[in-house]
């Protein structure tokens, strides 16, 4: 671990407890969870934090609308949110409410502290505020003089006595923070955005309410009583009571955090805020606060009314939870909003974990029980595949920065690189034709090759994938632990001599869509309709559906062998690796177009479910695809070679 201190410190934000869990909820979770276990595995002492945020008027509102006190509601919704981290194998060290006794002291003995400072204030306060977003904004940040800028509903004039912090004060020392840490706020582009707001000039900072009772009282000394404290104090002091701040002070060495995740909406409170009250209170700040983007469902912001909220256990029971997890992380770079689609879920389950590592798995399986019985040895790696060997060990090189910078779609990317050279080692060196020449030694090197790439990812990859790597890691005869990555990782050993173990396919392909598209729009439909969907008044015909398309595998393979059919004008017989244990027998009608030279080594599109069919007495086990016009037939080839066996769709 290249960062210094040994000890680690993960939080997620505290969850407000009148939504129930949907994917954003789970995506900040999962990358937490996902930095955490890196971090163990990784031989770091680390404290994870995750939490629900239970005070204020809008929980207080909610739990009256249905009948409840704001206690009763809270438990309630708070148990969802706990029971799905559960039930997902969230690796929380704690789970912190904020109606936690400890947590209600560990406030209050910070506002003293804060207030003894002289850092504290009381005055009147007379301002714009949104319960919704439990925020106050000024008249200029006002849309069209009323509403809130965050959600758009309707704020209210809040005239009342309250207690004031000195934010003012912090601005020069907030800035001088922002501009000695370069990585203070990931991704850096957001440290600037908040440098511009600060820059704007900070005013001081309405910190307690008398309007509402759903919140922490003052501490006793204080005699005043009918103030409780301003949410946002109450729920960021969190990562601080955790730890015992203010009543058992045992974690405290935990502080100061290594990465507080949050979502860009939360930027505000945790990037300005947060630190001028760590440093009212002469603590050290955060290491990293790093804010990921937004998921929408068809472009839209997902939200109870319009009945489009995702609900994480349903996409998780549809399609395998660390599949999920693998494409959360995967599929949009950190900071950048993303879009939840099936489709692209179900692409990358087939392409990159099926095709690219279940394959190869199973390549390793198959080769080395047809071959060496399933032995598997390390002994001639380094000697006859240095090349191989060096990029393996160049690319994990490269992963740690990528995760401390929160670039975890690079970090997968790159992780996947190794995987394609073995699949590229698979198709130049031919173990199958390396066997049949007698070279035996390179051909079961080759598999020792093979085993070690899978073994090397599987263990990067096991904080984003805990079990499934765990089954790659047992096929290959070695349990993921903190000494196999000292071993593996850190000091790049290869893997003792093992016998390969066989395991069932681990990514079965997906061939539709497995969850019902959103609930009808309401507010959309009632809205114009989109430019978009004016055009499109006549229908094109012979649409068909996505699980039509997916009726038919496509495939990329590549010839390995090619000959002529004897007395034939119009048939090649061409074998086709696919990726699978033994490459495709296929009778393509191509041989006016191509010769058979033309076409050894080269990469072709393959239909590859199919039915087996027989021609001039010959099993054709497939189909190329090939467009013809005027000028003669041509096939349909991958832009850039990829990997045998990668689907199309
Ligand atoms: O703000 N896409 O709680 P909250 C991505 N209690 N992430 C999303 C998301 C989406 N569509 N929706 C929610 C609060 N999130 C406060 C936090 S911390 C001291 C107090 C995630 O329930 C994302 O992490 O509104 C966002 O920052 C957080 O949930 C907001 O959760």
């Amino acid at each position: 671990m290249s960062e210094s201190c040994k000890k680690a410190y993960i939080t997620t934000p505290i969850y407000y407890v009148n939504d129930i869990p949907h994917i954003g909820h789970a995506y900040t979770t999962i990358i937490a969870d996902t930095l955490a276990r890196y971090s163990r595995m990784a031989g770091l002492e680390t404290f994870f934090l995750t939490g629900t945020d239970e005070h204020g008027q809008k929980i207080e509102e909610a739990a009256k609308k249905r009948g409840k006190s704001p206690k009763e509601y809270a438990d309630e919704i708070s148990g969802r949110f706990k029971a799905l981290w559960d039930e997902f194998g969230i690796s929380y060290d704690r789970f912190i409410r904020t109606t936690d006794e400890d947590h209600k002291l560990g406030v209050q003995a910070a506002f003293k502290k804060m207030y003894d400072k002289g850092d504290i204030y009381k005055d009147v306060y007379r301002g714009h505020y949104c319960i919704s977003c439990e925020a106050f904004f000024t008249e200029m940040q006002l849309v069209d003089g009323e509403f809130c800028p965050e959600c758009g509903k309707p704020t209210q004039i809040v005239e009342e006595e309250s207690y004031f912090f000195r934010l003012s004060k912090y601005q020069e020392p907030l800035l001088k923070w922002y501009r000695e840490n370069e990585k203070c706020i990931l991704p850096k582009t957001r440290r600037n955005e908040v440098m511009r707001f600060v820059e704007g000039g900070l005013e001081d900072l309405s910190i307690t309410r008398t309007s509402f009772d759903w919140g922490i009282k003052l501490p006793q000394e204080m005699n005043d009583p009918k103030h409780v404290m301003y949410v946002w104090l109450d729920a960021l002091m969190n990562y601080l009571t955790a730890l015992g701040y203010g009543t058992d002070e045992k974690l405290m060495d935990f502080w100061p955090a290594r990465v507080h995740l949050i979502g860009k909406d939360i930027l505000r409170f945790h990037a300005v805020y947060w630190p001028a009250f760590l440093m009212s209170l002469d603590l050290p700040l955060p290491k990293h606060i790093a804010a990921h983007g937004w998921w929408t469902r068809n472009g839209e912001k997902m939200s109870k009314s319009k009945g489009n909220v995702i609900n994480p256990k349903e996409v998780a029971d549809a399609y395998g939870l660390e599949n999920f997890r693998y494409f959360m992380l995967r599929e949009v770079p950190f900071g950048g909003d993303g879009d939840f689609s099936q489709k692209a879920l179900i692409d990358r389950i087939n392409s990159d974990l099926g095709n690219d590592l279940g394959n190869l798995l199973n390549r390793l399986i198959g080769m080395s029980s047809k071959y060496s019985d399933g032995a598997v040895s390390s002994a001639k790696v380094a000697e006859l595949y240095p090349e191989e060997l060096a990029e393996l060990h160049a690319s994990i090189d490269w992963l740690e920065p990528l995760l401390y910078e929160m670039q975890l779609h690079r970090y997968l990317e790159e992780l996947w690189r190794p995987l394609s050279v073995a699949n590229k080692a698979i198709d130049r060196y031919q173990p199958w034709v390396l066997m049949k020449e007698g070279k035996e030694e390179q051909a079961l090197a080759l598999l020792g090759l093979i085993a070690n790439i899978l073994a090397k990812v599987s263990v990067m990859l096991h904080p984003v994938m805990p079990q499934t790597t765990q089954t790659i890691a047992r096929a290959l005869g070695f349990t993921i632990t903190p000494a196999a990555y000292e071993d593996l990782i850190v000091r790049k050993d290869l893997l003792s001599d093992f016998s390969v173990e066989k395991v069932p396919p681990l990514f079965p392909r997906i061939e539709e869509v497995r969850m019902a598209e959103a609930a009808p729009d309401v507010e959309a439909k009632q809205a114009e309709p989109k430019k978009a969907e004016k055009k499109a008044e006549k229908p094109i015909e012979g649409l068909i559906t996505i699980d039509q398309f997916f009726e038919t595998s496509l495939k990329v393979g590549t010839v390995v062998e090619a000959e002529e059919v004897p007395k034939s004008k119009k048939l090649l017989l061409l074998k086709v690796d696919l990726g699978e244990e033994t490459p495709r027998q296929i009778v393509a009608g191509i041989k006016e177009w191509y010769a058979p030279a033309d076409l050894l080594g080269t990469q072709v599109c393959v239909v590859a479910n199919l039915k087996p069919a027989k021609l001039m007495g010959m099993l054709s086990e497939g189909m190329l695809l090939a467009a013809k016009d005027d000028e003669g037939l041509a096939l349909i080839r991958p832009e850039r070679p990829v990997a045998v066996g990668t689907a199309i769709g």
